[in-house]
């Protein structure tokens, strides 16, 4: 399959037969759009940003090294939401597989590609993200793998800590429609409710903002899904490896109206942020250890 790069900043991955097809925006390497068997399986707001003015509205946003609002000492050194991941512009670093079941190209950011240069401020280490996407036609699939490194540069190198999260905004038909399972028995901060509890529900509906870590989540055989609620049918799995939490985000009417990039406003009944990531702790790296995780995101089309 063949990799387009377009003059506006994207990468552009078909299959032979033009079913399936991922487009990365290299600012913050965003995947903007997935495609499997010509159906889009991601959100992306009408007024998202695409000329590297800010974080992209939608697709998959890439949360590193913080996740959330920084400190006050931190935003004082410039560190924003969620990081700088997703508003660095990172480098194509080329094509890594190539049959007729899978297409991987893999992205690269450092300290040296990192902007605005405040961040390097904020966060003052030697870094190298790897960033893997695998698209799989006939897997219906789309593969995300990070690798984090903390590079061996001798007396240089310290340790350093770090959150990562795949902030996926998934396409729905209907939020009122669909519901969320595989999240039973989760212990869930409740960022609305400002409180935590046991989720109960493996069919968890969407009724209400809703913006929940769902912590330790257990990689066992049932994925988190995003279920038809009257058939419990699949309509997307979201399989993990090494990335312990998942957060679940609807904005709903409030927050979609105040943010500026949100439209239509009425978006939120088409999409479902189901995030997966590593976010209720720091992940701790010595010099010359890496970390590695991963999502399969699948369609059940
Ligand atoms: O992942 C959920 C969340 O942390 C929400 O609290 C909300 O802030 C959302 O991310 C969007 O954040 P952003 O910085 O992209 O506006």
């Amino acid at each position: 399959m063949p990799i387009e790069q377009t003059d506006d900043g994207k990468v552009i991955v078909s299959s032979a037969d033009g079913s399936s097809s991922v487009t990365v925006l290299l600012y913050g390497a965003t995947v903007l759009s997935w495609k499997a068997q010509g159906t889009e399986q991601l959100w992306l707001s009408e007024s998202a940003k695409l000329d590297s003015s800010k974080a992209v509205r939608g697709g998959i946003p890439l949360v590193f090294p913080l996740f959330g609002p920084p400190s006050a000492e931190l935003k004082a050194a410039g560190m924003v939401q969620h990081g700088f991941a997703r508003t660095s512009t990172w480098e194509l670093l080329g094509q890594t597989k190539d049959t007729d079941d899978v297409v991987e190209v893999q992205f690269g950011l450092g300290p040296e590609t990192v902007s605005p240069e405040g961040q390097t401020q904020a966060w003052p280490h030697d870094f190298t993200l790897i960033y893997t996407i695998a698209l799989s036609p006939t897997a219906k699939s789309l593969q995300t793998t990070i690798t984090v490194e903390n590079p061996d540069n001798g007396a240089k190198s310290t340790s350093w800590e770090f959150n990562w999260l795949f902030h996926t905004y998934f396409r729905v038909p209907e939020i009122a429609d669909v519901a969320v399972r595989g999240l039973s028995g989760v212990n869930v901060v409740d960022k609305v409710s400002k409180s935590e509890f046991n989720e109960a529900s493996d069919a968890i509906t969407i009724t209400q903002e809703v913006d929940r870590v769902y912590q330790d989540v257990p990689a066992n055989s049932i994925p988190v899904q995003i279920i038809k609620k009257e058939s419990r049918e699949p309509i997307t799995s979201v399989v993990r490896q090494n990335l312990d939490d998942v957060v679940v985000w609807n904005p709903w009417t409030e927050n979609a109206n105040a943010l500026s990039d949100f439209t239509p406003k009425t978006g939120f009944h088409q999409m479902l942020c189901i995030e997966a990531g590593t976010v209720s702790k720091f992940v701790k790296l010595s010099p010359g250890e890496k970390w590695e995780a991963c999502q399969t995101l699948t369609a059940h089309l």
